[in-house]
Formats: C-alpha cells, sequence, structure tokens
C-alpha cells in the first residue's frame, strides 16, 4: 500500500512541475502572415509543446544546426499536430518548411542556458538572406531570449 501512495505521489509531481505549451500554425497571426504564435517561447526541461495545425499546410519541423548539440530533431507533416518533449536545455529554432522562405519560423529557450545562442544567431543570418519577406523576423525572435 505505501509502494502505491509513493509511486502516485511521485507521478503526480511530474504532472505538476513538467508543463504543456501551445503553439499555432497560422496563416494569419496578431503579427504577421505565416506565422507561428507565440513564436517565442522560454520552457523549462521537460515541458512539451504541442505544435497545433490551426490552419491547414504548414509544418514544424527543427532546423538543422539550429538546435543544442546532440539533441532530439523534429519534423511534423503538412497539416499534422505534433507534440515534442524537450529535455535537453539550449536554443532551438525550427521552421514551417514549405514557408521558410516567408519567415514562417520560430524559437524556444529550454532552460537557463544560452550556450548556443550565438551559433544560432549567425546560423539566423544565413538563413535570413533567402527569406523573401520579413527578413529580420528570426533575429527579432532570437533577440527576445
Ligand atoms: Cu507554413
Amino acid at each position: 500500500m505505501s509502494k502505491y501512495i509513493l509511486l502516485s505521489l511521485f507521478t503526480i509531481s511530474i504532472n505538476v512541475f513538467s508543463a504543456n505549451y501551445e503553439v499555432k500554425m497560422l496563416n494569419q497571426g496578431a503579427e504577421g502572415v505565416m506565422i507561428f504564435e507565440p513564436a517565442v517561447l522560454k520552457i523549462n526541461i521537460g515541458d512539451t509543446v504541442n505544435f497545433v495545425s490551426t490552419d491547414p499546410a504548414h509544418n514544424s519541423a527543427s532546423l538543422p544546426g539550429m538546435i543544442p548539440q546532440g539533441a532530439q530533431s523534429w519534423s511534423s507533416e503538412l497539416s499534422k499536430d505534433i507534440s515534442v518533449t524537450f529535455n535537453q536545455e539550449g536554443i532551438y529554432a525550427y521552421q514551417c518548411t514549405p514557408h521558410a522562405v516567408m519567415a514562417m519560423v520560430g524559437v524556444i529557450q529550454v532552460g537557463d542556458s544560452k550556450n548556443n545562442l550565438e551559433s544560432v544567431k549567425s546560423a539566423a543570418i544565413q538563413m535570413e538572406s533567402m527569406f523573401v519577406m520579413n527578413k529580420e523576423r528570426l533575429t527579432n525572435y532570437l533577440n527576445q531570449l
């Protein structure tokens, strides 16, 4: 019996301390078109982000070289939700693959570490050279971290 209670308490404490966030994939958001909302998130290690296909024809995919070393990448199918749990701290940048040139991107900071922020920022400048609109959106997002 006491073992069971301990196990229950442990399970409850996990639920209490890990949070769930929702990021919508939108054609039109409060801050522009082809946009994630919210596009900038700060979360704790172990938290989960649900990328929700609010409008169709979008996805969420981590950007190679713009996530912490050794971190798990992700890529959802078009028009499908994806749930990502972040177990490694650092800065993560992601895109909507079909609308990357329109700067449909987002950033997530997991925990307090900004160890890879500078490398993500330089990769962002490279990436922004191919944006046809919202050219500084990614840098603006990173500057909010
Ligand atoms: Cu999109």
